[in-house]
């Protein structure tokens, strides 16, 4: 070991006995435990309290593997033999304790975006196409994993304190008690508050569209740009996402942050209970339907219905429920019904196309 050997502990980079018990069940207790901190194409980055290393799963791991879900992804931790040269072989991961997953839109594919999380961090900017319902896509991506969200709203140099006061009552009609804290890495308002919610061994993902300054936040937390962040002036650079790939980064008071590239839209993924969560209001109002299967679109006595028309339901919210709803199920459905819609749908645009040219419309 060099002189120069780091002081770090393996608790700082979020181990605990969570992970320490089921590495001594499944008899890892001989090997090494580190924390993916990145993903690359065919490699991984982990880190324990020896370093960094440059790491491939084993083949009998990608043998095994029957889904993405079995792969390594950035958060987990994972027991490795060091083979020197800051080279490692993984062997397998630990159980999650949490996981941020989402549908790959088109794909029957599972994306993992992060992995042993505390506190999704769903960063919106009050520019651009500043939307209160995809908040909730976020938090039902959230509640899925486990995770607790917290909403930090960026850019507010951009906008007036009266329309920033009347955004900040917004979300408190519509989301109560969501953690709600205020940012702008221009004026750096917000940043010591955010630097104090971020707690010593905890991780914090950052979610959040493409552009709304997640990267330049975490520039902040560590103080320096470890990060490339969109330039101002590239306008003709606009809807492209500066952050690629996800990353771990360790900050100095001791928390733990994820970047992650901008979604482009929210997939729902097997989300339906983490929806069911974030409409705890609308769960509750289920309750006292008349009927146990009711779908609260137009069976009498429903509750949910009657509480809109009545007013003590937003109904913003209640037709942003049914859409995320809808979607879900329809990921929800099995392989063989979305084949079947898929071919009911080819049927539906052939007719329309063979109609279309009966009557003219030669270029359809
Ligand atoms: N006015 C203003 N601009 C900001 C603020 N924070 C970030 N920006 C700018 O917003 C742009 C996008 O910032 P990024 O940090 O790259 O955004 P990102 O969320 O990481 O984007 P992706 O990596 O593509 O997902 C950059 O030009 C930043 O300089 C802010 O608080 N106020
Ligand atoms: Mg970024
Ligand atoms: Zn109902």
């Amino acid at each position: 070991m060099s002189e120069t050997k780091s002081e770090i502990k393996i608790e700082d980079l979020g181990y605990s006995e969570f992970f320490e018990s089921d590495r001594s069940k499944l008899g890892l207790g001989g090997f090494p435990v580190a924390r993916v901190i990145a993903e690359y194409k065919e490699a991984y980055r982990v880190k324990n309290e020896n370093g960094e290393y440059l790491a491939k799963i084993t083949g009998k791991q990608m043998f095994n593997a029957l889904s993405r879900e079995d792969y390594p992804a950035v958060g987990d931790w994972v027991s490795i033999t060091d083979l020197g040269e800051e080279r490692a072989v993984i062997h397998k991961v630990l159980p999650r304790r949490t996981m941020i997953k989402r549908k790959c839109s088109g794909k029957n594919e599972i994306q993992i975006i992060a992995t042993n999380i505390d506190v999704a961090f769903v960063v919106e900017s009050i520019d651009g196409d500043y939307s209160l319902n995809r908040f909730e896509r976020y938090f039902a991506i959230a509640n899925d994993g486990g995770i607790k969200p917290a909403i930090i709203l960026n850019k507010i140099d951009l906008i007036s304190k009266e329309d920033l006061e009347s955004k900040i009552s917004q979300i408190k009609d519509r989301f109560g008690d969501i953690d709600l804290i205020l940012t702008s890495t221009v004026t750096e308002e917000g940043l010591a508050r955010l630097k104090g919610y971020i707690g010593k061994g905890k991780t914090y993902c950052f979610l959040g569209s493409s552009g709304v300054g997640k990267s330049s936040l975490i520039n902040k937390l560590i103080g320096r740009k470890a990060i490339k962040t969109k330039d101002i002036d590239l306008r003709t650079d606009r809807g492209r996402h500066t952050t690629t790939g996800r990353e771990m980064y360790f900050l100095e008071n001791g928390g733990i942050v994820v970047d992650n590239p901008g979604m482009r839209e929210v997939g729902m993924a097997d989300a339906t209970a983490g929806i069911d969560n974030v409409f705890d209001e609308i769960t509750v109002l289920a309750e006292k339907c008349k009927y146990v299967d009711c779908t609260h679109t137009h069976e009498p006595g429903c509750e949910v219905l009657a509480a809109i028309k009545s007013g003590r339901l937003d109904e913003g919210k209640y037709n942003n429920y049914a859409s995320m709803k809808k979607e879900a199920e329809y990921y929800e459905a099995t392989e063989l019904e979305k084949r079947q819609k898929d071919r009911q749908f080819g049927k539906f645009i052939k007719t329309a196309k063979d109609q279309l040219k009966r009557y003219g419309h030669k270029d359809f």
